[in-house]
């Protein structure tokens, strides 16, 4: 008899800075989740679509489940709430380097509530001695029963592979929901702000925390120059934010569109204009009604 093919939605969660994001770029082999070394860099869903001969995985990289310290981050938890429920299996990623910590506690005490199989991606393997591995295991079985514990290096890609195997082999029957040349289902507005939010936060260091937000104005195809024409601003909440952002005559902001039009390019597969702008906007993240304007809710 012939396998059935299987398919379903896998949520990945996890502290930030696990490696979730650099786990969903190393399978689906693009770059649709955004990679910084800053926590919190991933605040909404985002899903990467690994379509195989006998399996489809769609994977949702949530934002990080932690406790909420102002609205945005009361947000961005319950996005990750409302995640579990939907989805037919979850991946609990943890640092390796790291070890047990009380931010786990939170996501364990949130997953006691899923009915569908959790497994434990311990990451980052290639940073420790194997020895240390057991009494990782040991301790984070004492905390939860898990369906599956798999060790993986998501940089390397050690186990990768097989964690997608067992993976698989919990995936319901089911049909194929993407065509196989589909990667996100996201739009592309979505990701091309997350583009230049991330070449913001590389490039300004520690003097921009993560009170910024990127507006995608418009993004407008144009058939006599068949190119893209996308104009966005980058929503700051101090007047200083703004003066790093835009740096020394403009050099800043230039370098952020620079590198941020090459991912874009890269995304939309044409040349790409890009216009880029700093609004101030005080105290955004505390205030709700405001949220929605920014594309944060559901
Ligand atoms: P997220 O916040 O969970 O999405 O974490 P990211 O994917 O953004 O990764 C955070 C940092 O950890 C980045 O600097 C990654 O390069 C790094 N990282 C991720 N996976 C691994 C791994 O398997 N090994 C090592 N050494 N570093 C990793
Ligand atoms: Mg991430
Ligand atoms: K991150």
């Amino acid at each position: 008899m012939e396998e059935q093919f299987k398919s379903g939605f896998v949520a990945i969660v996890g502290r930030p800075n696990v490696g979730k994001s650099t786990f969903m770029n190393h399978v689906i082999g693009e770059k649709i989740a955004i990679m910084s070394d800053k926590p919190q860099t991933t605040r909404n869903k985002i899903s990467g679509v690994l379509t195989e001969k006998d399996a489809q995985v769609i994977f949702i990289d949530t934002p990080g489940i932690h406790k909420p310290k102002h609205k945005l981050g009361d947000y961005m938890v319950n996005v990750a709430e409302n995640t579990l429920n939907e989805v037919d299996a979850v991946m609990f990623m943890i640092n390796a380097e790291e070890g047990y910590g009380r931010g786990d506690q939170f996501i364990l005490d949130r997953l006691e509530r899923v009915d569908k199989p959790v497994f434990l991606v311990i990451n980052k393997i290639d940073q420790v001695h194997p020895d240390q591995l057991l009494p990782l295991i040991d301790q984070y079985r004492e905390k939860f029963e898990f369906e599956e514990i798999v060790p993986i290096s998501a940089l390397e890609g050690n186990n990768v592979k097989h964690l997608l195997q067992v993976v698989k082999g919990h995936l319901p029957e089911g049909p194929q929901f993407y065509p196989e040349d589909q990667i996100t289902d996201h739009p592309e507005r979505f990701i091309i702000s997350e583009f230049i939010r991330e070449k913001v936060l590389h490039l300004t260091r520690e003097e921009i925390p993560h009170s910024i937000a990127v507006v995608i104005e418009s993004i407008e195809p144009r058939q006599d120059s068949n190119a893209v024409y996308v104009q966005a601003a980058i929503i700051v909440e101090r007047k200083s934010q703004k003066g790093i952002i835009i740096g020394k005559q403009g050099s800043m902001l230039k370098e952020i569109g620079q590198r941020a039009r090459k991912d874009i390019e890269a995304l939309l597969g044409s040349r790409v204009y890009l216009e880029l702008w700093v609004k101030v906007q005080k105290d955004w993240r505390n205030r709700q009604v405001q949220l929605s304007d920014f594309g944060y809710n559901e």
